[in-house]
């Protein structure tokens, strides 16, 4: 059962163009007028700025910058992804810290997000560089009913909302590189950690990682990855709302989500292969000691990369082991 408060933020996010009365709440919630009234100071002291009107009622004209589980839910359009969500001003790693949630049994779309890491990771335990609040670094946790072999599909699937939802925001070309990161030209924009843990047939649950650098500048970037790393602000000279961008993250994600249940893997795949970097061109790719040159054609329904060769065939890579 969700708060006063945070029913009273759902009144008033419904009703945000127009006022509602405070009886009205009051009727809606079963709470008393005066318990009303103190919610709303609790909300303005918290940074709403929320406009109050005799005989019309309330309405909220701003909600505060700064992240919080309430910002968050805040005007988020979702059905079961973030219905609960776990905000940090500082963490080391949200992957951590879901990865130890969804083991005591939080629920399927529990999100957990952070200001700031400090201890961020890639895959293979690389650093990555989180330890500002100009990113978006979260961790969905997901109990799919799926087989864990196609456990490699929610990567897939969350690069292309990735790449989706920024080059809507941002209206750049942003491109998948396979298997998990999002590229605005050569450069690294954000990256994706699919964790898991599964009995022989079946998924315990998914942990997804997302990192996105968005307001940095490419100057504040740790030396190791000063040229090859970028922002959107960076790409764009734009500062953006990290809270609108989580949402609308969450709000694609889940779309995707359910439909990839209902529907399968094919039209994830044919939007990946739409956004893929370096699709259809030449790379250098290592399959034990032996390096080759083959074109990038697409994916496979295991999450594998499909390289054709110069005799023509098409090679599946399962990890990475591509030159890009
Ligand atoms: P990856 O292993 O593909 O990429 C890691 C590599 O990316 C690093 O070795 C470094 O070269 C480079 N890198 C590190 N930090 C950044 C950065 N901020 N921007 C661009 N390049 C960088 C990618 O792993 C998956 C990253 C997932 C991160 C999320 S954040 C929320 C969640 N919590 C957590 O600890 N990890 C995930």
């Amino acid at each position: 059962m969700s708060s006063t408060r945070e029913r009273i933020m759902a009144l008033l996010a419904a009703n945000s163009d127009s006022y509602i009365s405070g009886q009205s709440i009051s009727d809606q919630l079963k709470i008393s007028r005066t318990a009303v009234w103190k919610q709303m100071k609790v909300l303005k002291e918290d940074g709403y700025l929320i406009e109050a009107i005799p005989n019309k009622g309330y309405r909220i004209i701003s909600t505060p910058t700064k992240l919080s589980e309430n910002t968050l839910q805040w005007g988020l359009n979702t059905n079961w992804l973030g219905k609960s969500i776990e905000f940090f001003e500082e963490i080391d790693s949200t992957q951590t810290k879901a990865n130890i949630l969804a083991q005591q049994g939080c629920n399927h779309g529990t999100v957990v997000i952070a200001n700031k890491q400090e201890a961020g990771r890639g895959r293979m335990n690389r650093t990555w560089y989180s330890n500002n609040e100009d990113g978006i670094w979260m961790s969905i946790v997901l109990r799919p009913k799926v087989l864990p072999a196609h456990a490699p599909q929610f990567t897939l699937l969350t690069g292309t909302v990735l790449a989706d939802v920024l080059s809507k925001k941002t209206e750049l070309d942003i491109r998948i590189k396979w298997p998990n990161d999002l590229f605005i030209g050569d450069k690294k924009v954000a990256g994706i950690l699919t964790e898991m843990q599964a009995e022989q047939d079946q998924i315990q649950h998914l942990v997804i990682g997302i990192g996105i650098n968005v307001n940095q500048l490419t100057s504040e970037l740790p030396d190791e990855i000063i040229n090859k790393a970028t922002s959107l602000r960076e790409e764009t000279s734009h500062v953006y709302s990290i809270r609108e961008l989580i949402q609308a993250v969450l709000h694609a994600f889940e779309k995707a989500y359910d439909r990839y249940l209902d529907t399968g893997f094919s039209e994830i795949k044919t939007n990946w292969e739409n956004r893929g970097y370096k699709m259809n061109e030449n790379v250098t790719y290592h399959s034990g000691n032996v390096q080759s040159q083959g074109i990038i054609k697409g994916i496979n329904e295991d999450g594998a990369l499909l390289v054709q060769n110069s005799h023509n065939q098409i090679i599946t890579l399962y990890s990475a082991e591509i030159d890009w």
